[in-house]
């Protein structure tokens, strides 16, 4: 039985990294450092997560001296201020549109009474301006929970925005979703024992997906229906709150007979 799906934010509920980066770049100007995250680099400087983090691991490779990058150490708080500042200015503009199915498996989810939350590294200003452009200002009250950046230490692939979000709830994890599209977001969900079902964004396929309950292209809804394979794996068009209990019921009675084994 499903009580809560819980999501994850960037790449999962709109492919937002591409106006991540640009921010990153536009707040670098700001600042009058001379540094461009071209797409190669950002794809695998997103390994890191957490912005702060990023701009921190990617001042550590620079070849300059000490003195130097511990006074680019010092300003990254105020770089990522204003990223996240110029980010929620880019996201009002609509331009990040939620993947195809979300809207749909939101509204399902809801009209069952069961519970959304948000598993996200990102922060809550990100979050809320994400949410707020394309469900509306009652879009936010419609998630339980939402916990994110700095509401804890170790960020995915640690599961403790998964547990936070768990605690919040009051639920077990095997009564709850999760929903990635990172091999650390992954990690993360399944760390914290949820049945993980992951859609890989641009920046994230050709990942280690191998753990997931179930990868799939997107979630699907009538305009944008899955490809007919996935659509058999999931038993319909499109993964629907039916199809989704279906497939966790059985995993659910699969490790309870995998613990049973001898
Ligand atoms: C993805 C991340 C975030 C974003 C940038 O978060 O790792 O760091 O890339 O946002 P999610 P910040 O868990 O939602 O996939 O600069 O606010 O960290
Ligand atoms: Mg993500």
């Amino acid at each position: 039985m499903i009580l809560a799906l819980i999501f994850d934010v960037d790449g999962t509920l709109a492919d937002t990294e591409e106006t991540h980066r640009q921010a990153f770049n536009y707040a670098f100007l700001r600042f009058e450092l001379k540094w461009e995250w071209t797409k190669p680099m950002y794809r695998e400087l997103l390994k890191i997560s957490g912005g702060k983090e990023r701009i921190e691991c990617f001042i550590g490779a620079l070849s300059v001296p000490l003195a130097e990058k511990a006074r680019l150490y010092q300003l990254v708080p105020a770089i990522h201020r204003t990223k996240t500042q110029l980010y929620t200015e880019l996201i009002a503009d609509g331009r990040c549109p939620l993947r195809p199915g979300v809207s749909r498996l939101l509204a399902e989810a809801q009209e069952a009474g069961i519970l959304l939350a948000i598993a996200s590294t990102t922060t809550a200003a990100n979050v809320d301006a994400l949410l707020t452009r394309h469900l509306g200002r009652s879009g936010l009250r419609q998630f339980h929970t939402i916990a994110c950046g700095d509401l804890v230490q170790q960020k995915k692939p640690a599961p403790d925005i998964y547990q936070l979000a768990l605690s919040t709830l009051g639920l077990p994890a095997d009564r709850c979703v999760g929903f990635e599209d990172s091999v650390n977001g992954l990690r993360a969900a399944k760390a914290a024992g949820l049945f993980t079902v992951v859609t890989p964004s641009q920046w994230t396929a050709g990942g280690d997906f191998a753990e997931a309950d179930l990868e799939l292209p997107y979630l699907g809804d009538p305009e944008h229906p899955l490809p007919p394979t996935q659509a058999a794996a999931v038993g319909g068009p499109w993964l629907g709150l039916a199809q989704l209990k279906s497939l966790h019921a059985a995993a659910m009675r699969d490790s309870v007979s995998e613990r049973a084994r001898p």
